[in-house]
C-alpha cells in the first residue's frame, strides 16, 4: 500500500521484478515494468538475462552471472524496501540460486513467481538445474507460482489434458511445497486458470482471446498479482482482477513489429491528444507539464 513520507509526499509501493530483458519489451521486465506503472506502482529490476529478440522470435540468450545478479539485488534491497517481488525468467540454476537466498535473507511480503522455462517460441529460458531447484527449493519460497500448463507438466511430471489434470496438478504443487498455485489454461480450448491456495480450488474463467498470437501474458499477469498483492487485496481478488486486466490488455494489443503481439499495458490510461487543450500552453511555448513550480 502507498506510504505517507516525512515530507508529505506519498509514495506508491516498490515493486521489483528479477527477470530477463526482452528488447520487444512485449515480455520480461519491460512487460513487469509497464504492469507496475499502470498500477500507480514504482517498478525496480534486477536482470537474469538479455535476451536477443524481437516480436518474431529469440536468437540469442546471454544468462547475468550469478554473482552480478546477487549485487543487483543487494544494491536494491540496500537502499529501498520493496513490497512484493515479481520473479520471472531466471536462466540458470546459479541465478535461481541466488534468488533463493535473497528470499531467504529479507522477508518480502508478497512473492509472485512466475516458472518461466520456454519463450513463446520455443528457445530455453531455464537450464535443466535450474528447472530443478526450482520444483525442490523456489516454489517453497512464493506467496504463490504461476506456471502455464507446460511448465506445471515439467513441475509435476504429470500429463494435463483438462481442466481436471489442471487441478490434480494444482494440488501436486502445493504438496511439493508451494503456498498457492495458479495453473494457467491459456493454451486450452477454454480459458480457464485453477487456483489452489491449499484450501479452496478456484476456476477463473475467461474467453479465448486472441492469445495464441500475444506475447508476455504471462509476465503481465504475474506482474498484475504482484501489484494487487501490494494494494492488500486477497490472493484471489488479486488473480481475479489481474486476470481482467490481461484479457483486456490483450484485447486491445496492436502490431508494433511482424510478428507476436505485445499486450497493451496502458488501455485504461491512454490520453487524448491535447487532453489538456493547446489554450493551456503558456505564450512563452513552454509545456504546462515542463513548467518550473510556481514560487
Ligand atoms: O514469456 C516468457 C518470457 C519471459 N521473459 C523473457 C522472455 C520470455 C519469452 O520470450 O523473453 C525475458
Amino acid at each position: 500500500m502507498s506510504q505517507l513520507h516525512t515530507t508529505g509526499v506519498t509514495i506508491p509501493p516498490i515493486l521489483l521484478t528479477i527477470a530477463g530483458f526482452d528488447p520487444s519489451c512485449g515480455a520480461g521486465i519491460g512487460a513487469d515494468l509497464k504492469t507496475f506503472a499502470a498500477y500507480g506502482c514504482y517498478g525496480v529490476a534486477a536482470i537474469t538475462a538479455i535476451t536477443v529478440q524481437n516480436t518474431q522470435g529469440v536468437t540469442a540468450v546471454h544468462n547475468t552471472p550469478a554473482a552480478e545478479l546477487r549485487e543487483q539485488l543487494e544494491v536494491l534491497t540496500r537502499d529501498c524496501e520493496i513490497a512484493a517481488v515479481k520473479i520471472g525468467m531466471l536462466g540458470t540454476r546459479g541465478n535461481a540460486v541466488v534468488v533463493g537466498e535473497f528470499l531467504d535473507a529479507h522477508k518480502i511480503a508478497h512473492v509472485v513467481h512466475d516458472p518461466v522455462m520456454k519463450s513463446s517460441s520455443g528457445t530455453e529460458l531455464l537450464d535443466a538445474g535450474g528447472t530443478k531447484y526450482v520444483a525442490t527449493e523456489l516454489l517453497k519460497r512464493s506467496s504463490v507460482i504461476t506456471p502455464n500448463v507446460a511448465e506445471a507438466e515439467v513441475l509435476t511430471g504429470l500429463s494435463i489434458k483438462d481442466v481436471g489434470d489442471m487441478e490434480a496438478a494444482a494440488r501436486k504443487i502445493v504438496e511439493m511445497g508451494a503456498h498457492a498455485v495458479i495453473v494457467k489454461g491459456g493454451h486450452m480450448d477454454r480459458a480457464v486458470d485453477v487456483l489452489f491456495d491449499g484450501q479452496e480450488v478456484h476456476q477463473l474463467g475467461g474467453d479465448k482471446v486472441k492469445i495464441e498470437n500475444t506475447h508476455g501474458t504471462g509476465c503481465t499477469f504475474a506482474s498484475a498479482i504482484a501489484a494487487q498483492l501490494a494494494a492488500g487485496r486477497s490472493l484471489v481478488e488479486a488473480t481475479t482482477l489481474a486476470k481482467a486486466y490481461v484479457m483486456k490488455a490483450i484485447e486491445k494489443a496492436y502490431p508494433v513489429g511482424k510478428g507476436r503481439l505485445p499486450v497493451d499495458h496502458f488501455y485504461r490510461t491512454k490520453m487524448e491528444p491535447q487532453a489538456r487543450g493547446t489554450h493551456e500552453v503558456p505564450q512563452h511555448g513552454m509545456h504546462p507539464a515542463a513548467e518550473p513550480a510556481a514560487h
